[in-house]
């Protein structure tokens, strides 16, 4: 057979039609044409600001979004000033602006945007929902978006392909996030890095386009680089409803197209699961925590904020009460998903039911509304409960799906749903588009706006060349699975993302205060700052300030047993070296305040990667792109 007519995955024919560097049979890193970007603004202001700094005109990709979900709470100005920045950015340069108010990135996205067979990039971790409709949707940290933007490559490992084999059918009360924990009870958090999950099977065909989405979008939490969907007649039917009966195209895996690993998922077989506390791997059924008694109950996020999980939810609760001593949140992905939910009854049912309707946008996924009482278990529907991500250090968050949630809400404790009927995929959903601005200079832009600039939003900062030898001290020492909330929270403090010099003061608050101190104090005495971890450090989001605050603060390199992908990237690109230990035991040989002496470090890794610091030996992986990103002290850097 010749090679093109070799059966291709959906993921090959996607990236084979977007390949702009590498070939997947001879190299490990390949570059791919990003279509569509997307941003939020918690990332968005320093994308922009490093997108302006490339001088570009205006952006050079078919598509770019920009959407106000996260910082949406405005007390005091910042978030204010970082909305009038970004609106102004975008009629600049071509962007479209979703204000706020308008909904959550992801479900926006999916809803207006979302195009099968195409690539999306977005500066927020879960971009993977895209994958829902047959996307390869990736998320990045922000100067990669600002690169796509500008007609750039974005890079990815040559892929792996994990084929997600769906059989059968889902039973009453077992839904799509019921899917997603069944696969990260399987994969887990972490050792997914570089693999692209492809569900196929005759199970998929059952699956409306927004339990798809669930699922891609979920599947950030196992670190992988995407999940992705074949876009088949359910996907039509889906786009037709949304009034772009245009933006189809089929695609679906060939007869006899090869995975490099098969996993399958026996439908009618699952049961209601849950992520217990602090890890959205740590995965249990219901049944097993049947009857713990529930202080909070939490409905949304980017992963079951559509209208099928909603109108779930309103079906459970119609005619009954939420229980007395429970506190029932509810916010909804778009201002779509509202509206119908208007139209049929909905929203009086869940407001008589007694719950908190809550504005559609983050909020409490990102500890940034709602935070639970002391040491109160709470029920969510979102994707990650690490610990003191909810704003409260000793919650029990467990994550859960909407019918879990919702009969739980009834009994104020613990419940499966015992089922209920399956909302049917609407025929015409109602395009509420109004909230989208610039849609008309979208791609062009208007050249002479002038950039709205408050104090909160300041200068990027400047990476630094690597020198030849490095004197660095050990900064912090931290264990296995870190998180990019552990490293840069957000909740009370993601008001300062567009000002780096006020951020930085937060770094690795929930694990030592003093971490900003020791930086600057070390830097006084003329030595870098190097962070050493565990397995799977930099979990998580896609917030490129987990790195770009630490650069600010002179961390030079991170020395971990593994390092996770997004967060990797991240580093390179704000030009910390990402090492990990030859001989992982060799961890326990360094504690905070060690002095590391990294002679001939530039010569390592512009060579094989590989030096001897203290007597221990470490390595760092990089192509040859990320070598010179490294040593120049940052992306922004080998761009001017
Ligand atoms: C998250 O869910 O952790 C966030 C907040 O959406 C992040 C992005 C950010 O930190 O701004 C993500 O997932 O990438
Ligand atoms: Fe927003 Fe939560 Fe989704 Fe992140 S995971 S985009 S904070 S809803």
């Amino acid at each position: 057979m010749k090679k093109a007519d070799k059966p291709r995955t959906v993921t090959e024919k996607i990236i084979a039609s977007h390949l702009l560097e590498g070939d997947p049979a001879t190299d490990r890193e390949l570059g791919i044409r990003i279509d569509q970007t997307l941003t939020q603004d918690a990332t968005g202001t320093m994308a922009y600001l490093q997108f302006e700094a490339m001088g570009v005109k205006r952006i050079r990709n078919e598509l770019a979004v920009s959407y106000v979900d996260h910082n949406t709470v405005q007390i005091g100005f910042e978030n204010a000033d970082d909305h009038d920045f970004l609106a102004s950015i975008a009629k600049k340069y071509g962007i479209i602006y979703s204000k706020a108010g308008n909904g959550i990135c992801h479900q926006l996205h999916l809803e207006r945007f979302g195009k099968p067979g195409t690539t999306l990039l977005g500066s927020d971790s879960h971009t993977p929902t895209g994958g829902g409709i047959g996307q390869i949707a990736i998320g990045a940290g922000g100067i990669d978006i600002a690169v796509a933007m500008a007609g750039g490559a974005f890079h990815i490992p040559v892929p792996k392909v994990r084929g997600i084999r769906l059989v059968g059918r889902l039973s009453k009360g077992v839904s799509a996030k019921d899917v997603i924990l069944k696969v990260l009870e399987k994969f887990g958090t972490k050792g997914n890095v570089g693999w692209i999950f492809e569900y196929f099977g005759p199970g998929v065909a059952t699956l409306d386009v927004p339990s798809r989405a669930t699922i891609a979008n979920m599947g950030a939490e196992l670190g992988v680089t995407t999940s992705v969907f074949p876009s088949d007649r359910v996907t039509r039917q889906f786009l037709a409803a949304q009034g772009r009966p245009g933006d189809f195209t089929e695609i679906v895996a060939d007869k006899g197209a090869k995975y490099d690993d098969v996993f399958e998922v026996d439908l009618g077989a699952l049961e209601p699961l849950a992520a217990a506390p602090h890890s959205p791997g740590n995965v249990v059924t219901v049944k097993s925590i049947r009857g713990k008694k529930v202080g909070q109950i939490l409905i949304g996020s980017c992963t079951n904020s559509s209208y099928r999980d909603i109108r779930t939810v309103a079906q459970i609760l119609k005619g009954k009460h939420v229980a007395e001593d429970v506190e029932v949140g509810i916010a909804c992905g778009s201002r779509q998903v509202i509206e119908m939910l208007l139209k049929d009854g909905s929203l009086a049912i869940l407001h008589e039911a007694g719950c908190r309707m809550l504005e559609n946008a983050c909020g409490f996924c990102i500890g940034a509304h709602m935070s639970p009482s002391t040491n109160a278990v709470s029920l969510r529907t979102n994707n990650r409960n690490f610990e003191g991500r909810s704003g409260t250090q000793s919650a029990q968050v467990y994550l859960v799906s909407p019918e879990t949630a919702a009969a739980s809400a009834l009994t104020g404790k613990v419940t499966a749903c015992e089922g209920t009927a399956k909302v049917p995929s609407p025929k015409r959903f109602p395009t509420v588009d109004d909230m989208f601005l610039y849609r008309a200079t979208a791609g062009k832009g208007v050249p002479r706006t002038k950039i709205v600039r408050g104090p909160n939003i300041a200068p990027v900062p400047a990476g630094k060349a690597m020198p030849e030898n490095l004197a660095a001290k050990v900064a912090i020492k931290v264990g296995d699975k870190i998180t990019t909330d552990h490293i840069m929270p957000a909740g009370a403090r993601l008001k300062y993302r567009s000002n780096v010099p006020e951020y930085s003061k937060y770094v690795f608050e929930p694990c030592d205060r003093n971490f900003h101190d020791i930086c600057l104090g070390n830097a006084e005495s003329g030595f870098a700052n190097v962070i050493v971890a565990g397995e799977s450090y930099g979990q998580g989001s896609s917030r490129e300030h987990a790195a770009l605050c630490p650069m600010y603060l002179g961390v030079k390199a991170v020395v971990a047993k593994s390092i996770e992908r997004i967060h990797r990237a991240n580093l390179v690109n704000f030009g910390i070296v990402p090492f990990v230990f030859e001989n992982p035991a060799d961890y326990d040989r360094l504690s905070q305040g060690d002095r590391l002496d990294f002679s001939g470090i530039a010569q390592a890794i512009a060579g094989d990667g590989r030096i001897e610091v203290n007597g221990i030996k470490l390595r760092t992986e990089l192509s040859a792109r990320e070598k010179e990103i490294v040593l120049k002290g940052g992306l922004l850097s080998c761009l001017n």
